[in-house]
This record gives structure tokens, sequence and C-alpha cells, in this order.
């Protein structure tokens, strides 16, 4: 074997995407090897296991191989993409011209490996006059967006390898990542004595199991504690007034709520020891610097906005932003989260009302967008690698939503849940059989873009997705052949001449503009080299980038003048698949990234100083019925949202075991390996049940992304509980609409 073998890529099952390489076997198809790829700028050689088994994602499941069409039976038949391509752009037409194009919602664009494609539809979308949209960010991150947006005026990470004191809230970063090789990492502040660790969790994670302090909340409570903790801080006066009175703008006006606090009674609430809790307290105020990560254990739960700010306040209060060791705002490539500013503040959902946040109506709320009679409803959906019939809350109702759309039309790499109800689906080539790149892209000071490359050749039939949605642009008429004919000229001459010529067609004519992504896929991406006309969106991405961070883009060794700069970065990245470091920021640079008027924190956010005012008075969570609360959706070992259609990858765990303490195993009769039933309000489910201590009392919890539909040659078959067959819903946030799918009341009994 020469190193030619070894071929660059990347992980895609979670948002580290770590850099990976892949030797093929003889077939040319199978991934005989995988190892971590020291090249990549970000993850240096770093892997968790999963990604070892990601043959299991190319190889291992039913491929789509043909676009299909849903026949009054239900069944489908292959048609071809000329066919496929003409209706489904009929279709969508129709329903524009009798309801108009905003009764034409987007979901998904892309999963944990994959946004190159997504980033296409919004052309589509436009030449159908759509306007709604959402993604899984919408039924997770919107809350803490929302927070952000009013807080800083954008999104915040943190360094956790450089913190004194790393806090992790609803988080398991030992099993779930999100930080840049976290095990590493993790394992660096447990072994060193200087630093510590603070979990919130009700469960005895991984992460837990290295931590200093361990608030084993009551599922469900963490509004409690984080006030609690911030309590502690105002009435031990542990708060960092100076850096506050320099640098945050209405603390004054809200502190009295948290000097008020019953710190005992919030203790009691949470069910954490007081002395523990105010320890923890003490040592996030006294360290030189604290780094924060929150994540679905509060934000898919209760009160999940209200525990954001609270969260934030904790960090705030004790000056730990724009620092080493604390939290940041960085650079990217391209933004997944839109500043929603003041005036966006009235952009509500058409049906239900619910709020917008970075674009995205929440995901709980589309079933109801959709079953009624309201003539502004949802009448038709594309949906591009998502699998909401099984990802989103309430199963059952999501599946009479889709069921009842006029059209339906997935694109995806297999017939998932929701293909399965799909009017057309449109197969798309793997993401290792094409070019692809995420725009997760959180790292600092080095921030990393990765423009990975084809390992595999794509098997005849799918096309990759910014080919589909160039053809469905001109199947609906939006361009035609004439206005690109200048474009693809100077194009073919240089792209100093392309620059120019795209600036001037598209301020002559807008509507060019509006279809951007498309207009350069099919102008600029036929002379990229390496056959890489998929990244031609990113040529605009990389100007814009050059002009917003400047001085991080030159940082990183990049120079020219005007938009030479730019060109210099696009070719970078085309230019490195092993991934390149495209900007390099500065502490300095941070307080420049804040966006709210005055370039100050904002802290007084009057919703949530209403919320948390009438915590006190809240009824604790008891319901006689259903006595337990089920996290949903627990990350673990081998999970992986549903990318993974075969459930022979999983090494440990084979059928996701619901975890019950062994109180509530006796209470309930049940025995370690036995199986049982979960019950909730919208479902039941037979579990095999797993008895172990790092549950507490009161607290079980199912894996996420189980029970999918598996293909086979001799039928279809699951393994494991689907989540969301057992959520609801109406179980949402105020605010953000976010699903509290970490403590669904349940009860189990035996089978
Ligand atoms: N292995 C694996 N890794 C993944 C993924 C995967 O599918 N598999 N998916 C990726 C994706 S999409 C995401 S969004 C991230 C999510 O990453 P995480 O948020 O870390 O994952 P979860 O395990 O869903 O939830 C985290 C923790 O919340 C805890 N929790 C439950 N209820 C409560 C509560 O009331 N309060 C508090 N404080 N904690 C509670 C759980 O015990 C759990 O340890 O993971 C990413 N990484
Ligand atoms: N109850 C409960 N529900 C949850 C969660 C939970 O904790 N509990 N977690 C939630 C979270 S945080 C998330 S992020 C979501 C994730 O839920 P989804 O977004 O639905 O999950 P993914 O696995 O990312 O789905 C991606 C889809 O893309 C397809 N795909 C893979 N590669 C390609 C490609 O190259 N092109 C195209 N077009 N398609 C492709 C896959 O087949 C799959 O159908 O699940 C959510 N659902
Ligand atoms: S941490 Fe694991 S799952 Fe996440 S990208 Fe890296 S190898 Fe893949
Ligand atoms: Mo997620």
């Amino acid at each position: 074997m020469t190193d030619r073998d070894w071929q660059p890529s990347a992980c895609i099952l979670c948002e580290c995407n770590c850099g990976i390489e892949i030797r093929l076997g003889d077939d040319q198809r199978t991934f005989e090897r995988i190892r971590g790829d020291k090249a990549h700028p970000a993850s240096q050689g770093y892997t968790c296991e999963k990604a070892l088994r990601l043959n299991h994602y190319q190889n291992g499941q039913r491929r789509l191989t043909s676009p299909l069409r849903r026949r009054d039976d239900g069944t489908f038949e292959e048609i071809s993409w000329d066919v496929a391509i003409a209706e489904v752009a009929e279709r969508f037409a129709a329903v524009r011209d009798s309801y108009g194009g905003e009764t034409i919602f987007y979901y998904g664009g892309g999963g944990q490996g994959n946004h190159l494609g997504g980033a296409y539809s919004g052309a589509t979308l436009r030449a159908l006059g759509g306007k709604y949209r959402a993604n899984a960010l919408s039924q997770e991150k919107t809350g803490e967006f929302w927070v952000n947006g009013k807080m800083l005026g954008g999104g915040v990470r943190a360094d956790f390898e450089h913190c004194e004191v790393a806090l992790f809230v609803g988080k398991n970063p030992w099993q779930s990542h999100g930080l840049p090789r976290a095990r590493t990492t993790l394992k660096e502040i447990a072994n060193d004595p200087a630093r510590s660790m603070v979990v919130i969790d009700p469960r005895r994670t991984e992460t837990a199991e290295l931590a200093d302090f361990h608030l084993q909340v009551k599922p469900g409570t963490d509004a409690f504690c984080l006030g609690a903790m911030v309590a502690v801080m105002v009435q031990e006066r542990l708060v960092h007034d100076t850096w506050v009175a320099d640098h945050v703008d209405g603390w004054d006006a809200i502190a009295e709520h948290f000097a008020s606090v019953d710190v005992v009674e919030f203790a009691r609430r949470c069910g954490v020891d007081e002395a523990l809790l105010r320890d923890a307290a003490r040592r996030i105020a006294g360290a030189d610097s604290v780094a924060v990560f929150e994540d679905l254990g509060i934000q898919m739960n209760r009160h999940s906005t209200l525990n954001s700010w609270l969260e934030k306040l904790l960090w705030v209060l004790t000056g730990n932003f724009a620092k080493p060791g604390a939290q940041y705002m960085g650079s990217s490539l391209v933004n997944l989260v839109r500043n929603d500013g003041p005036k966006k503040e009235s952009n509500v959902s058409p049906v239900a009302g619910a709020r917008i946040i970075s674009g995205l109506v929440p995901c709980n709320v589309i079933p109801e967008e959709i079953l009624t009679d309201h003539p502004r409803r949802y009448r038709a959906m594309l949906v591009e690698s998502g699998n909401p019939a099984h990802s989103l809350a309430d199963s059952q109702r999501m599946r009479e939503a889709l069921g009842a759309l006029e059209l339906l039309v997935v694109i995806d790499v297999s017939l998932t849940e929701t293909a399965r109800l799909a009017h057309y689906v449109l197969p798309a080539p793997s993401q290792f059989e094409k070019f692809e790149a995420t725009f997760f892209n959180f790292d600092f000071p080095h921030n990393v873009f990765h423009l990975r490359r084809p390992v595999v050749a794509a098997p005849e039939g799918p096309l990759p997705e910014p080919e589909i949605h160039a053809r469905l642009v001109e199947a609906l008429g939006a361009l035609t052949a004439d206005d690109l004919a200048p474009l693809r000229a100077a194009a073919a001459e240089s792209r100093a001449a392309f620059a120019a010529a795209f600036f001037e067609a598209t301020t002559a004519n807008p509507q060019l503009g509006a279809l951007a992504p498309v207009v350069l896929y099919r102008t600029l991406g036929p002379t990229l080299p390496h056959g890489a006309a998929s990244a031609a969106v990113l040529w605009g991405a990389a100007h814009r980038c050059a002009l917003g961070f400047e001085a991080s883009v030159r940082r990183a060794g990049f120079t020219g003048e005007g938009l030479e700069l730019g060109e210099a970065l696009f070719d970078a990245i085309l230019e490195s698949p092993h991934g390149v470091s495209f900007t390099v920021d500065g502490w300095d640079d941070v307080w420049g990234r804040v966006r709210t008027d005055g370039g100050r924190i904002q802290v007084d956010i009057p919703e949530l100083v209403q919320e948390f005012a009438g915590l006190a008075d809240e009824a604790p969570l008891t319901d006689a019925e259903y006595p337990l609360l089920l996290s949903a959706g627990e990350r673990r070992s081998f999970t992986a949202n549903t990318i993974i259609r075969d459930a022979t990858w999983r090494k440990r765990d084979a059928g996701g075991a619901l975890r019950v303490s062994p109180t509530d195993a006796t209470a309930a009769g049940v025995s370690d390996g036995g199986d049982a039933l979960i019950v909730t309000a919208r479902g039941v489910a037979r579990v095999r049940v797993e008895v172990t201590d790092t549950m507490q009392a009161g607290h079980v919890s199912l894996p996420n992304g189980m029970g999918l539909d598996e293909e086979h040659d001799d039928g279809t078959t699951r393994v494991g509980v689907a989540p969301n067959e057992l959520t609801d819903a109406g179980h949402r946030d105020w605010i953000a609409g976010t699903p509290w799918h970490k403590s669904v009341p349940a009860r189990l009994t035996p089978v």
C-alpha cells in the first residue's frame, strides 16, 4: 500500500467533522480501513470509535438509485430524471399559482456532515416564492440563538483547551463531542489539579465521572439550579463588578431578582446538595477563566430559553468573555445563524404565529401549520437531507401532517421514514461520492474549513444536490441560457473577468442575484479544478469572509488587494483536500464582533426576567399516572442521529436499551436485560432494560436515532425504539418552540 491509497475526507457523524483518511478495498467501494488524518488542521489525527465504522453509512444501507414517483396504491415506480424534474417543477408551480409560494415549505438542508448541497436550495425556494423553512436547529438551538442575539448579537463558543474551569450544562461531550478532540481535552482538564470540571446532568455520564463537581439535578429543573448559582454569586458578592460596569448593560435593573432568591429552596427544588451548588458557583467565580457549553439536556427541556440566559449570566457576571479559556465570538465562512436584529421580532409563522428565529420556523409547530383549514397553511414541502417523520416530536402526528400535503418531495440517499410518505423521491450520491463540506466551523483562533473531495465513484442514477436544484430552477423557467451566456464567457476568460461580469449582471438583474447559488454553479462551476463545480457557491462565501474578517484572513497567510484576497482564499479551499485554516483570530477581535447597540453585553431580557420571577411559585413536576421522566434521545457510543441505516454498525448497546435506576427497576418489577413497556401520553414501546446506577431514581433514558426502518432483500427490519413515537409536539418552550424531549412524563410496566 502506498500513501496514495489513503484518501482524505472527514467523519460526518457529528459537528466536529474530524479529518479522516480512507483506504478502499480491491472492489474500490468498501472502506477497508479508516484512520484519523494527522494533516487535518483542526482534528490533527483525532477520531472517536464511530468514524472507523463509516463503511456502514457508505455500503451498509440500501441506496436510492433512481428518482421515484408514488403510485396511488402507495408503492413507488422508478422514473427518469427528465420526468421527475419536469413533474416536480410543474406540481410545485401549480401549488404556488393556486395558493402562493409562501405555502411551499422547505425542511432540512444538511445533517452533521453536509451543508454544501443545501446551500443551493435557496435558489429553488426563491424561484418558487417560498418563504418559510425549518431544520434540526429549530428543535434544539433556536432558544440559545435568540438569547445570544439579544445579549451579544451573535453566537458564542468557548475555549475548553485553555480554560481553568469547564462547565457542561446538559451536555455529555465524552459521547457527543462538540469540542475539538473532546476526550483528549476532557482528560487533560480532569488530570490537572489546577483545573476543574463542573457538570450539570441528572445522569452520572461519562463526562460527569471525570468532573470535580457533578450537580446531579432532577430532570427538567435546571432553571432552579442555574438560577441558584447566579444567586450565590450575587448574594456572596462574587460578581466581578468592575468588569460588569465596563462591559454590561442592564445588570442593575435585574440583579434584585437574584438577590431575593431562596438558594436553599432552589437547591431543594433541583435536588442538588446546597453546599455542592455553592462550591461550584464559587469555583466558577474564582477562576481565571471559565468555558461553558450548554446542550440538549437543557435546550430540549423545560424553561430551555430561560436556561440559556441563566447559563450565560454565569460567565457574563464573572467576566469570562473575550479572553483565553473563556467565551469568544468567532469567524465564519458561511454563518448558519441569522442575526434577527430588533426589527425581525414580529416575524412569525403563518398559522401558529410561532416566533421565527434565525429564519427558522420551530419544528414543533410544523404539524399545526399543515393540519388546519387556515388559508395560509403549508400545502407542499421540499425535504432535503433531513428526516422529519422520524426526528421531530410526535412522529404519529408528523406522518399525518406530511400525508395531508398536496405535494411532498424528498431529496435523500435512502428511502427514509419521510421519503416513504413522499410523492417524489430524488436520490443524491452519498457524502463520500461527491464534493461536500460543512459550515460547522467554530474553531478559534485557527478556524478551519474543509472541502472534501469524492473518495468513491457515485453509482449511476443519483445526482448531487446542486445539480438537482439547478435543474429545478431551470425547469421553473427562472433562469434562461441567455441569462447565463455572458457569465459563462467571462468565467472562461478569468476569475477577475467573472467577478466583474457577475457583479454587473446581478446589479442589472436582481433576480439573478436571488438565484446566485445556481447561477454560480452553472457558470463558474464548470471551470473549477478537480471537477469541483459544487464548490461554486463558496466563491461568494470566500469573498464575504475576506471582506468581513479581513484581518483574520490575512493572519491565516492570505494576501492580495481588493478581490484578490477572497480569490486567494477560494483557491486555497479548492486546493486543500485535508482542510485549510481560513482565519486566524485574535482575542482582541472578539469585542468587535459584539453586534448590540453600543457593543456591550445586554443582560436585561424582559421576557426571561418575568419567566424567572415566576419560578419560585411553579408547581413541581409530579404526575401520578406518569411518575418517571424519560430522556428520549440520549447520545451514546454508537448513535448517530438517523444517518446510518444499518443496525449492525453498533458494537455496543446494539438494541438501544432503556436505562433505568435500580430503584425504579425494582418498583416497576423489571430486571436488567429483560423487556418492559415504556408508556407516555403519546405512545407505548417495548424496550430492553439496562439497570444502572448511573441513572437517578425517577429518570429513565432511551438513545437517539434508533428504530429506523432498514430495507433488506427479504423485507424491512427495525431495531430499537424510535424516540419520537413517544414525544409530544405540544410540550415546548414558550419562546423558541423547542421540544421537551429530555423530560417526557412516562411510566414503566412489565411486559
Ligand atoms: N454519539 C453521538 N454523538 C452525537 C450525536 C449522535 O447522534 N451520537 N448527535 C450530535 C448532535 S445532532 C447533537 S445536537 C449533540 C447533542 O449532544 P448532547 O446534548 O451532549 O447529547 P444528549 O445525550 O442528547 O444530551 C446531553 C445530556 O443531557 C442530559 N440531560 C437529560 N435531562 C437533563 C436535564 O433535565 N438537565 C440537564 N442538565 N441535563 C439533562 C443527559 O443525561 C445527557 O447526558 O450531539 C452530537 N453528537
Ligand atoms: N426525541 C428526540 N428527537 C431528536 C433528538 C433527540 O435528542 N431526541 N435529537 C434531535 C437533533 S439534535 C437532531 S440534530 C436531529 C437530527 O435529525 P435529522 O436531521 O433528521 O437527522 P440526520 O441523521 O442528520 O438526517 C439526515 C438525513 O440525511 C440523509 N443523508 C445522508 N447523507 C446525505 C446526502 O449526502 N444527501 C442527502 N440529500 N441526504 C443525505 C440521511 O439519510 C437522513 O435521512 O434529530 C433530532 N431528534
Ligand atoms: S468526534 Fe467522532 S463522531 Fe464526531 S466527527 Fe469526530 S470521529 Fe466523527
Ligand atoms: Mo443536533
